[in-house]
């Protein structure tokens, strides 16, 4: 395996879908499968908030979507946590300020996937050196989703960090309705929760997203 070239990178990114058991409204392996017959690109496994899944559970999960996103070859990560990420055989890891060194987490995880989320360019630099694959930045737009985040970007700093050369997904409040303005501003795709994990039509809001990006009206 080698890594995978910036070409590639950003089209995956196009539609990146990121849920855990809290976010759905409904079986969160019936979600995935839906959003996935929607056109999601690539799908984090996130597990995050209060009355997560930990432990077996979680990795019970996490084992079951795994496998719904090999069926359909849609790459499958894992937020934060590298064990779980290499337990599932996972494609890759996002990680964020927080977690481990992206460094240290390249060296564990060799050529799969690193995300790593970047608020301004000193993160993008340290990022970039330590081999990340992409950066997330926002949140782009208020979201009530994660509440521990930094202050709300607007598309600005996105703007900034395309010259890095390292492909670029928006965060944070994005929704079928304000894709563009992520996508003008220079990301090569949108990450979301809400707008496909609670929607009431998940197939159709993940189409809405791809049809948005990848239809040409973008
Ligand atoms: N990081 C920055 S904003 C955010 C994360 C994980 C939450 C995005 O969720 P939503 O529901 O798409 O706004
Ligand atoms: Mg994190």
């Amino acid at each position: 395996m080698s890594r995978i070239s910036p070409e590639k990178m950003r089209s995956l990114l196009k539609v990146y879908f990121i849920a855990g058991s809290t976010n759905c409204l409904q079986d969160p392996v019936t979600v995935l499968e839906a959003a996935i017959r929607g056109g999601i690109t690539i799908f984090q496994y996130r597990e995050k908030g209060e009355g997560s899944l930990c432990d077996l559970e979680e990795q019970k999960l996490g084992k079951r979507l795994r496998k719904i996103c090999k069926e359909n070859d849609i790459p499958f990560i894992v937020n934060d946590d590298i064990e779980l990420a290499l337990e599932l055989d996972a494609d890759g890891v996002h990680i964020g300020q927080e977690d481990e060194d992206a460094a240290q987490v390249r060296r564990k995880i060799g050529d799969r996937i690193l995300g790593v989320s970047v608020h301004n360019l000193e993160e993008a630099e340290k990022a970039k050196q330590a081999g990340a694959d992409y950066f997330g930045v926002g949140p782009v737009f208020p979201t009530a989703t994660k509440t521990d985040t930094r202050a709300v970007q607007g598309a600005a700093m996105i703007e900034e960090l395309k010259d890095f050369g390292v492909p670029i997904v928006g965060i944070g409040g994005i929704n079928a309705d304000n894709a563009e303005l992520v996508m003008t501003a220079g990301a090569d795709g949108v990450s979301v929760i809400t707008a496909i994990s609670q929607a009431e039509d998940v197939k159709e809001a993940a189409a809405r997203l791809r049809d948005k990006i990848q239809g040409g009206k973008i």
